[in-house]
């Protein structure tokens, strides 16, 4: 009985110990959140908002072409949702409205998305790795075989400009001006941060496009919130998914908005875009799986100053 005993245990040592390493060793056993900030902290027309006090300050920077030159900007105060626009709150629009976004749209059905290329084949070729899927949408990122379900905190993705026009619209809200959200992602900064990669944001670890290591603990599109806010309370405006501005990017045909912020695909290696001053086109009538946004309230549009 007693060698029994000893046996047992000796089975059930070593099926621990085996667990162990493969919980430690398998490449993409991260925890897996679904949410990280729960709902507004006040109600009414500023709920989940953020106030960002006016200020002047250097706009742009230095890493790529399009980032300069510096020049002064000023901002005046406006209320900013103190994160990316949610599928949830997308959804309780779509609810309200029954509006059809324009990738579900027929004869547009589709988005372009993220697919890691499976070799280093694809390094330099962006083809390789952006692809438009026919039924991705906002309610499938992916393609039609995925879905948002469980995922109302995560930032609703793959819509185009006319898209979340309609839905700050309804708000009552609008979209930020370039200036205006690179005032409010400095957090009051007075001086341009460092190119560093940042600590506190979804960003990419490894080698892109082939290699995503989740050291910051996402490979992919994280819940809202789950960094840490800047000075001014907003979360993510720094990578998770690029956001949307008002802009237009110049000079660009066709027509492109100006977005900011990189994503969670912005690596050392290939896209140092995770900063205030970093900016890219996005094509006003693409729906892309890494672009998202959200909106802000001008204090002259009602009597919104603190
Ligand atoms: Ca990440
Ligand atoms: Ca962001």
């Amino acid at each position: 009985m007693r060698t029994v005993l000893i046996l047992a245990s000796l089975v059930a040592l070593t099926a621990l110990a085996a667990g162990a390493y493969w919980w430690r060793s398998a490449p993409h056993a991260l925890p897996t959140r679904l949410v990280c900030l729960s709902g507004p902290t006040s109600s009414g027309a500023h709920a989940g908002m953020v106030w960002i006090p006016a200020g002047t300050f250097e706009m742009g920077d230095d890493v790529y072409p399009e980032e300069g030159p510096r020049h002064r900007e000023t901002a005046a105060g406006f209320w900013m949702d103190r994160t990316e626009v949610t599928n949830a709150e997308f959804e309780a629009f779509v609810d309200a409205t029954h509006y059809v976004t324009t990738a579900e749209r027929p004869g547009k059905e589709g988005a372009a998305v993220f697919v890691m290329p499976s070799g280093d084949d694809g390094l330099g070729d962006v083809s390789k790795w952006w692809r438009y899927v026919p039924g991705a949408n906002w309610r499938h990122p992916g393609g039609p075989h995925t879905s948002i379900e469980g995922r109302d905190h995560f930032p609703v993705v793959a819509l185009t400009y006319e898209d979340i026009q309609a839905y700050a619209k309804w708000k009552g809200r609008e979209l930020p001006t370039e200036a205006e959200w690179e005032w409010a992602a400095r957090g009051g900064a007075s001086r341009m941060p460092d190119h560093e990669q940042p600590k506190d944001a979804n960003t990419w670890q490894g080698v892109f496009p082939i290699i995503d290591t989740g050291e910051d603990g996402f490979a992919g599109v994280a819940p809202v919130g789950c960094f840490k806010a800047n000075a001014y309370g907003l979360y993510d405006m720094i990578g998770n998914v690029w956001e949307w501005t008002a802009d237009e990017y110049r000079d660009h045909t066709p027509k492109a908005r100006v977005i900011k912020g990189g994503s969670y695909l912005c690596a050392p290696n290939y896209c140092m875009r995770y900063r205030a001053g970093a900016r890219q086109p996005e094509e006003d009538d693409l729906a892309t799986s890494h672009v998202g946004f959200r909106t802000i309230l001008r204090a002259s549009d009602r009597a919104a100053a603190p």
